[in-house]
């Protein structure tokens, strides 16, 4: 059983796409240990996308994810940071597969939708970050 950190970013939650983006996930066996709808701070987004702070989009990435509210939440399964990252695809959505999120709903590389771990240990150090 593993444990991954998402985030509904503020294109999904403008666009009224929590509830499909849950049930994407729940359909799919994940399980929702925890949850919150917040607007997020500059210094916690800071800290998520630390190994990007040297980007050019980093300021972009920022101004983003703090322009509106967000939802965070914790998801368990079996393998549930691969399998979350694949019901997502690729980061970019003109790559992202058939019928992932991001294929569905995705504006842009920054406007895409949604975040999910790449690792068990992203998982933790994000979770960490954010529930506190
Ligand atoms: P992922 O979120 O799929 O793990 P990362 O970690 O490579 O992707 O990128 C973090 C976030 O930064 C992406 N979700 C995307 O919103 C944004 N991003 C990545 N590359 C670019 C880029 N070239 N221009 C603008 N935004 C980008």
């Amino acid at each position: 059983m593993e444990k991954t950190f998402v985030i509904i970013k503020p294109d999904g939650v403008k666009r009224h796409l929590i509830g499909q983006i849950l049930h994407e996930y729940e359909r799919n066996g994940l399980e929702i240990a925890d949850m919150k709808m917040i607007h997020a701070d500059v210094d916690t987004v800071k800290a998520h996308y630390a190994e990007h702070v040297e980007k050019p989009f980093f300021q972009e990435l920022v101004d983003y994810l703090t322009s509106g509210p967000i939802v965070i939440l914790v998801l368990q399964g079996e393998d549930a940071v691969a399998r979350v990252r694949a019901l997502n695809g690729a980061t970019n959505p003109e790559e992202a597969g058939v019928n992932t999120i991001r294929a569905l709903y995705a504006v842009s590389l920054s406007e895409n939708t949604v975040h999910a771990s790449d690792s068990l240990e992203s998982a933790e150090r994000e979770i960490g970050i954010w529930f506190n």
